[in-house]
């Protein structure tokens, strides 16, 4: 009985944090908002912020979804023309003093470049949705950080809890749901990471989503630059301990996505508990070392393992963050990036090759047969 009192003060109830978020929205009615999605936004953040867009929109608050990168990967691609979800891609020059207000679901602002520019903008930040590890870098007025297995998750629970009404005969509803049950999907490898919240969420939706359109998200088969990335990365892999480590070259910026696919691949080899892999992305003016981490090892906590790893920028932002088995960094390669002759390019990647490897090897305590 004691035990289950304690329980209640640590973490409210549903509707005491659907309320607060009601409040909110209420507070703020005709007003318009920016949903700040990660730079590379995947499944699971496209369609919590599609379902803030519409959950807002009851409050006559018209909301922007914005991301500063690009979408690359196949599925996600299908997604968003087959579901038709509308997303704005920001470029320099994109007014953001338009907006009342800023929103970050599946992120805390830490993965986007948008939130520097929205704090220069002095554009206060609203709301805060996410199941990512904490990380302090922005204050919100509503913010709800739940250590769930996709942040869809929460915005199901939100809808079940009446902020939504579901109208299985609406077109975009059908097509919202779709896109929550594929961010749900996708986000925990296909419900084996799933939790009971996700299983509970999947259940509602099932009585509204469309199987037709998800399986022809699912189905769109890895491209031929994939193919190849995840084959440099077996040839380059090196195993210490069940671990792989896989350093890649260069990667086209429109590949970019091929570096989670490869990592994911490299974890299905036996006796592989732990992949990483990385490289070299040349982007239009900037270049970055951009890597991906999976593990199937409980004890392995992705965010910890890749803060201690590189560490801080001098701006206090984090190179690298996770959340339960996955995580990612990025790196600027700043004054060295450029130069497009290959001697040099070969260099600089030997460079950073040894180096990040270095740092993982340091970390993971398999430093001594280093090559
Ligand atoms: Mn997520």
């Amino acid at each position: 009985m004691e035990q289950q009192l304690q329980e209640n003060t640590e973490s409210p109830s549903p509707s005491a944090i659907v309320n607060r978020l009601v409040e909110l929205l209420e507070q703020h009615r005709g007003e318009r908002h920016v949903v700040v999605l990660q730079d590379y936004p995947d499944p699971d953040a496209i369609a919590s912020g599609w379902a803030h867009r519409l959950i807002a929109a009851q409050y006559d608050i018209d909301c922007v979804l914005l991301y500063a990168g690009r979408i690359s990967h196949q599925q996600n691609l299908a997604l968003v023309n087959l579901l038709e979800v509308e997303l704005t891609r920001y470029t320099d020059g994109f007014d953001l003093r338009q907006f009342s207000g800023s929103v970050f679901v599946d992120n805390q602002g830490t993965t986007s470049s948008v939130t520097l520019r929205l704090s220069e903008a002095h554009i206060p930040p609203l709301v805060i949705v996410d199941h990512h590890e904490i990380q302090d870098l922005i204050r919100a007025k509503y913010t709800d950080i739940r250590p769930v297995g996709a942040c869809a998750t929460l915005y199901v629970e939100y809808i079940r809890q009446g902020l939504l009404k579901l109208d299985p005969k609406r077109s975009e509803h059908r097509r919202l749901t779709t896109a929550l049950m594929h961010g749900i999907q996708t986000e925990t490898n296909g419900f084996i990471k799933a939790h009971q919240e996700e299983f509970k969420a999947a259940a509602f939706l099932s009585d509204y989503y469309d199987y037709g359109l998800l399986t022809e998200i699912m189905s769109q088969s890895r491209s031929k630059s994939v193919m190849e990335i995840i084959r440099r990365a077996l040839e380059n892999r090196e195993i210490r301990e069940n671990f792989s480590i896989s350093g890649i070259g260069y990667v086209r910026a429109e590949d970019r996505d091929a570096i989670p696919q490869a990592a994911d691949f490299l974890l299905t080899e036996e006796n592989v508990h732990t992949a990483i892999v990385f490289g070299l992305v040349a982007g239009e003016e900037e270049e970055a070392v951009v890597g991906s981490l999976r593990t199937a090892k409980v004890t392995i906590d992705p965010d910890e393992l890749l803060k201690s790893a590189f560490g801080k920028s001098r701006q206090g932002q984090y190179f690298g963050g996770g959340k339960r088995a996955a995580g990612g960094f990025e790196i600027p390669v700043g004054f060295l990036s450029g130069n497009r002759d290959e001697t040099y390019q070969n260099l600089k990647w030997q460079v950073y090759n040894v180096q990040v490897k270095q740092r993982f090897f340091e970390r993971l305590g398999l430093s001594n047969s280093s090559k």
